[in-house]
């Protein structure tokens, strides 16, 4: 068994420098280029510094690589499944050369460590997604992520530890692998099978992690990611709250609760033998792999990525080469004439199986339904309750969209006062008048400036929205792009209802209240939307609403119906 806890390839690499050398390293940097880590980066280099990922010494040159996408391994023949590539822009990359060393800070500046310059390369970022997710379909989280916000050159090189990133939140949950191989020694644990999650955990993960321990007799390690997750994923103050809960329903002193601040790439079967490395490194001697683990959804026509169990096969290759060995486990539902949780695969045609899926939950979270106590135990749902209130009682924006003079304000205006006059409700108008008056009054109308001044709105409406508020917002917002990101953002936190007021450029010139289209069309006013500058038309807003055909009146009647069948008012 002691050879089982010894991690694959050897020692754990522990990055940092001795107190002297740090300093040191805090000296030279004031001279060195410094890089600002991304959130996703951070993640990385917590784990490479405290060996979570040995047996990698920092970000990957060019040849581990290139072996890793190709085939899971480094130059060296060393099994490694994910690239951990440190990403930069091409300016960042331009003033940079090999043997140099860059500061890699945190979002405030504090100095994490220092990189030793070894390969610096642009990656054919097709053949990356096409190897590691085997797919460029960008509804994969991981490929969209690698295409669009990665930047575009790779820098590898070992790294030099200063100090771990800082947490503030849940610290005395956190452990590096070296902490919690000491605590498991400390309780006598020889065997500890790990769980990996990154939603939060009901009656049939907690049935399904108790019969792993039990079926191999281990202690369990409940290991949730809680780094960066799949996007729209419960946030994980929510789940570690719903942890912590769910931990009194398990025999005293079988189980601990560790937090793994670990990026996650959804890439299915090689994040599984990731995953397992990773839990080796900390010390763990099995690993529950389920049925479709770290899987991204669904791809564009609405098919898997990858197959349910595909993950369990690729972990069943490599279980010995890694030196843990997996736990797999079918689906586990509710068999209610047992009243109990079993594996999907011991169920028979006559029994009444029952099962709520993720979406399931979200619905009836949203609508403020039922959760029936064979599914969860009341304080996990209480918990979930609390930060995913029905949608009612939910922050939302409505975001109007249209060419200058389409009565965007008017309707804005006009819904403002219905949602008063309903009362009970916080609402902010975001005009886009008032707007560049208060919060973008430097700005113009070229196409950045116009982006600028939608995420500006977006940022503060996100704001608003987080906070149950509801964020009226009637800007142009002519461009597809910024309306989808300033999308994403809200709808984050609460609903997004675009209206396209989609009243033609005929009738908004003709009307030309503040006189601008006339300027416009004698060159006296530049990039005018509709005349000289774009305006791109939403192909998927809620509701689209012509001026020219509906009273303001009636337009609002319109928008409240909306609004109460999607929820948000009743
Ligand atoms: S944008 O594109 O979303 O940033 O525009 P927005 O902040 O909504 O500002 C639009 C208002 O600014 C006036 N204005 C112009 N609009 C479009 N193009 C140009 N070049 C321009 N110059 C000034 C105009 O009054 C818009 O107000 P609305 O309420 O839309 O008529």
């Amino acid at each position: 068994m002691s050879d089982l806890i010894r991690p694959h390839g050897g020692e754990l690499k522990d990055l940092y420098l001795g107190a002297d050398e740090a300093e040191a390293a805090r000296l030279a940097a004031r001279d060195a280029v410094s890089w600002d880590l991304t959130p996703r980066q951070v993640c990385d280099i917590e784990l490479l510094l405290n060996g979570a990922f040995s047996p990698l010494t920092g970000f990957l040159g060019k040849a581990d690589y290139d072996g890793v996408v190709a085939d899971m391994r480094l130059a060296d023949g060393t099994l490694w499944p994910m690239p951990i590539t440190l990403d930069v822009t091409e300016a960042f990359a331009a003033e940079l050369k090999n043997g140099d060393a860059i500061a890699l800070r945190d979002e405030e500046g504090v100095l994490i460590a220092m990189l030793d310059v070894e390969d610096i390369w642009t990656p054919d970022k097709a053949a990356e997604a096409k190897g590691v997710f085997g797919s460029t379909d960008e509804t994969h989280p991981g490929v969209h992520f690698l295409m669009n916000r990665a930047n575009p050159v790779y820098v590898g090189g070992r790294l030099r530890g200063v100090e771990p990133p800082l947490h503030y939140d849940f610290r005395h949950l956190r452990d590096s692998p070296q902490e919690l191989r000491d605590r498991f020694s400390k309780l006598g644990w020889r065997k500890i099978v790990a769980f990996q999650t990154r939603n939060p955990m009901h009656r049939a993960h907690q049935e399904l992690t108790f019969r792993a321990a039990r079926d191999v007799e281990a202690n369990l390690l409940i290991h949730p990611v809680v780094g960066m997750t799949k996007p729209g994923d419960v946030d994980h103050f929510t789940r570690v709250r719903c942890y912590e809960n769910l931990l009194s329903h398990y025999p005293e002193q079988t189980t601990s609760l560790s937090l793994l601040p670990l990026a996650m790439r959804m890439a299915g079967p090689r994040e599984a033998v990731w995953h397992a490395l990773i839990r080796k490194n900390y010390g763990c001697t099995h690993f529950i792999v389920g049925r479709d683990h770290a899987g991204p959804g669904k791809d564009r026509d609405g098919n898997d990525f990858y197959g349910p169990y595909d993950a369990q096969e690729l972990m069943r290759e490599f279980e010995d080469e890694i030196g843990i060995q997996m736990v797999p486990f079918k689906m586990m539902v509710y068999v209610a004439e047992r009243a109990q949780y079993v594996p999907v695969d011991q169920t028979s045609d006559d029994q009444t199986v029952l099962n709520i899926s993720g979406t399931e939950l979200r619905r009836r979270l949203q609508e403020g339904l039922e959760i029936p106590s064979w599914f969860s135990y009341p304080d996990v749902i209480a918990e979930l309750r609390r930060t995913h209130p029905a949608r009612h009682q939910q922050g939302f924006c409505m975001f109007f969209t249209g060419l200058s003079g389409a009565g965007k304000s008017t309707l804005a205006n006009a819904l403002m006062v219905k949602l008063m006059e309903l009362g009970g409700r916080r609402v902010t108008l975001l005009d886009g008048d008032i707007v560049r008056k208060n919060l973008s009054s430097e700005l113009g109308f070229s196409r950045e400036h116009r982006d600028l001044n939608i995420r500006r709105i977006g940022y503060v409406a996100s704001e608003i929205v987080k906070n149950g508020g509801i964020a009226i917002c009637a800007p142009i917002a002519p461009y597809t792009a910024t309306r989808r990101d300033v999308r994403d953002a809200i709808e984050e936190f609460g609903g997004f209802i675009e209206v396209h007021v989609a009243t033609s450029l005929e009738i908004c010139e003709e009307r030309d209240r503040k006189g601008l289209y006339a300027k416009a069309r004698a060159g006296l006013i530049k990039e005018f939307t509709g005349i000289s500058d774009p305006y791109e038309v939403p192909e998927n807003a809620e509701m689209t609403i012509d001026t020219a055909t509906l009273s303001p009146e009636e337009a609002a009647q319109r928008m409240l119906v909306k609004l109460e069948s999607l929820g948000y008012i009743r």
